[in-house]
């Protein structure tokens, strides 16, 4: 036998899938020992694709917005060398009113317009669904007791809040990703229940990730403070008039900041309430406490890339780096 299969063994001796036959290994799918590499907030603001000039988008810039520009360059530096499978993202942008949904087609090809910026916005997209992995969350949620759905419509068309993140994380589009609604339950009931369902999603997401053998990187695709300007400039992009639209919104997002670069995630958790109502913070989509729930709340001080406004609102793109984190 040699050192590699010992090693095999070994290594996913507790794992379902493998087996060992009188000292043999039989092949087959070794499953289990699946990790989060990273887990990111990274705001999706359009304008950011539209300063970015890419190929796929048609509107043209004169750039703008370069300190968060620069914040992503900083991030994808950092995650240069991190290998991972897949990208799990959850955006605010495709909402749902009755439970979580998941892309379940395996190729999304479409053009991507924001409804409220089209003047910035008309992307053309190509992308990979690892429905495998959707699907194994969303079992694993219904197991919970949650309501989900596998989205199989092949004409859907993909949330621009998913594909701006996506790009400004990982702009060759050569990874998978798995692509997770936001369930408006705070519109419904409050952000207590918003966060309940997706710290049990953030559970869900963790096991599956867990069992599929997979190494996975986390989005959460969301601005902090939201209350933006009514009015655009001329051009979109002239930077000598953005800004935070007040105060109150830049001391809440420092507030916010601090607490993740001290690793105090439970506190997020518990301010979240006072945070979506007097920010009109975009956590109220569920995303960020997704993403701390299926980190498993994590101590360890996150990593700012950067901070800026869009028109007015705030944004913070922040990694969590849990593939230098040791197990115990
Ligand atoms: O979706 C957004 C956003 N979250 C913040 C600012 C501007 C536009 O779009
Ligand atoms: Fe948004």
């Amino acid at each position: 036998m040699s050192e590699l299969q010992v090693g095999l063994i070994f290594a996913h001796v507790t794992s379902k899938w493998s087996r060992i036959i009188e000292g043999a290994v039989l092949t087959g799918p070794i499953m289990g020992k699946g990790r989060i590499v990273a887990g990111c907030l990274a705001p999706h603001p359009p304008h950011l694709v539209y300063a970015e000039n890419p190929e796929q988008n048609e509107p043209k810039s004169e750039g703008g917005w370069e300190q968060l520009r620069w914040g992503y360059e900083r991030l994808r530096e950092s995650l240069k060398d991190v290998d991972y499978d897949v990208i799990v993202i959850l955006s605010p942008h495709w909402q749902t009113y009755v439970g979580t949904h998941f892309i379940g087609v395996e190729r999304c090809s479409s053009k991507s317009v924001d409804p409220v910026f089209p003047n910035l916005f008309r992307f053309n997209y190509d992308l990979e669904i690892d429905v495998e992995l959707a699907k194994s969350i969303h079992d694993e949620a219904k197991s919970r007791g949650m309501s989900v759905k596998m989205m199989e419509n092949p004409d859907f068309r993909v949330d621009y809040g998913t594909i701006v993140s996506c790009h400004m994380v990982r702009p060759e589009w050569d990874k998978p990703i798995v692509s997770i609604s936001s369930n408006r339950s705070l519109s419904y009931y409050s952000v207590e229940v918003m966060q309940e369902m997706m710290i049990e999603l953030g559970k869900s997401t963790a096991k599956a990730i867990e069992e599929s053998g997979k190494k996975c990187l986390l989005i959460a695709s969301n601005s902090l403070s939201h209350r933006h300007f009514v009015t655009e400039t001329n051009p979109p992009e002239d930077m000598s008039k953005e800004h935070i639209t007040s105060h109150a919104m830049h001391l809440w997002d420092m507030r916010m900041i601090d607490l993740m670069k001290n690793g105090k995630t439970q506190q997020i958790v518990d301010e979240m309430p006072e945070f979506c109502e007097q920010a009109i913070a975009e956590t109220d989509g569920g995303a960020f406490t997704w993403l701390l729930s299926t980190m498993n709340m994590p101590k360890q001080p996150a990593i700012l890339h950067g901070y800026g406004t869009i028109i007015g609102t705030g944004n913070a793109i922040v990694e969590w780096p849990c593939h230098s984190w040791s197990d115990d």
